[in-house]
């Protein structure tokens, strides 16, 4: 008797996990989201360049809060180390496991045409996020969220225009570095681009060095280091295409004896308006830091909302960003016709930023 029970148990028990089996695989073609526990979950891929900055790790941080469990996400995430191949095999680890969608913050902008082209022929959806992809057809992505780079290079040369004007330098000589970010990454071919036009249209400042900090505070460090062997004091501006770079090359800087500042040997200017940045531009170190938002989970988030309720999606959207400088001598710039606010710093908007 039983055995009997004991089969009729086991008999039904298997009925209910083939059922259960059935309701966890991916639904039909046509709806991307599976389910887990009875509630639709929608899995998420996401290849991250790295950890290399706060810049980055304030952006991982934020596509992990929004596409959390709690939040209704499935989210596998790669962090890539700053290497192209381990995006393209994460990327190719995503289509294998049938991800819903796939996001991808690219380490640099060329390269992505054949992994991207497996992804459509799969049927995922992929969201480019941050810097951009450099593709030979664009139907190869849905969608780029991210930041007008050559936009925030023009507003960084344009405030050290202004600030000169102000400060009645504006004839001096200016001799310039730039310490630039992971070659070809598109926050440092826009960054370099916006002071290099900057420096063609100025005859007396000159270029005096550019070369890639790879967007750390250690290689930046050691490329400051190395232009100061090179120029000495002979350098005015010191141009960080991130706030890591920023941290070394001051780092490097006052070891050589020097003062960087308004009042010092060396302004040193910079980009991302992280909160470590954004308190030595507080304190006049950094003079002048031109905001990258990172904050693209929200904004990935809602693309993906409006694919699931089958929406068109804008194919790019850039984000609003803003300027902050130690000193109120620059109040705003004027840049292709527009008129951008430049905020002189305080404790209280330094407590209020988010990241
Ligand atoms: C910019 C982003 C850059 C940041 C750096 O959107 O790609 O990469 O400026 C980060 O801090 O490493």
């Amino acid at each position: 008797m039983k055995k009997r029970i004991l089969a009729l148990v086991m008999t039904a028990l298997m009925v209910l996990s083939l059922a259960a089996c059935g309701s966890n695989t991916k639904q039909t073609s046509n709806d991307t989201a599976s389910t887990k526990g009875g509630k639709d979950v929608i899995t998420v891929g996401f290849s991250q360049v790295g950890a290399e900055s706060d810049w980055r790790t304030a952006n991982t941080e934020s596509m992990k809060s929004t596409f959390s469990e709690a939040n209704g996400y499935e989210l596998i995430f790669d962090d890539a180390q700053q290497k192209q191949e381990n995006q393209i095999a994460a990327i190719r680890n995503f289509i294998q496991q049938e991800v819903d969608y796939i996001v991808l913050a690219p380490v640099t902008e060329t390269g992505w045409d054949t992994v991207l082209k497996e992804a459509k022929d799969a049927g995922i959806p992929v969201i480019i996020v941050d810097r951009m992809v450099d593709v030979s057809d664009d139907s190869l992505y849905t969608a780029w969220v991210g930041s007008n780079f050559e936009l925030e290079g023009k507003k960084s040369a344009a405030w050290l225009d202004a600030y000169l004007k102000a400060a009645g330098k504006d004839k001096d000589e200016v001799n310039i570095v730039d310490i630039q970010g992971t070659i070809g990454a598109s926050a440092q071919i826009g960054r370099t681009k916006g002071l290099e036009d900057a420096v063609a249209a100025h005859s007396n400042w000159k270029l005096l060095s550019k070369t890639s900090g790879e967007f750390t505070q250690a290689k930046g460090q050691e490329v400051m280091e190395s232009m100061l062997k090179q120029f000495g004091d002979k350098i005015d501006v010191v141009y960080c295409e991130n706030d890591n770079e920023a941290f070394g090359a001051i780092d490097a800087i006052e070891a050589a004896g020097y003062k960087v500042g308004l009042d010092g040997d060396m302004i040193v200017m910079s980009f991302d308006c992280t909160k470590a940045g954004l308190t030595d531009t507080l304190s006049g170190k950094i003079s002048q830091n031109t905001e990258c938002n990172p904050l693209h989970g929200p904004r990935v988030e809602e693309i993906i909302k409006s694919l699931e309720s089958g929406q068109t999606v804008d194919k790019k959207k850039y984000v609003d960003e803003v300027i902050f400088s130690f000193d109120d001598s620059v109040k705003s710039l004027s840049i292709d016709g527009t008129d951008y606010p430049v905020t002189k710093l305080t404790q209280e908007i330094l407590d209020k930023r988010a990241y």
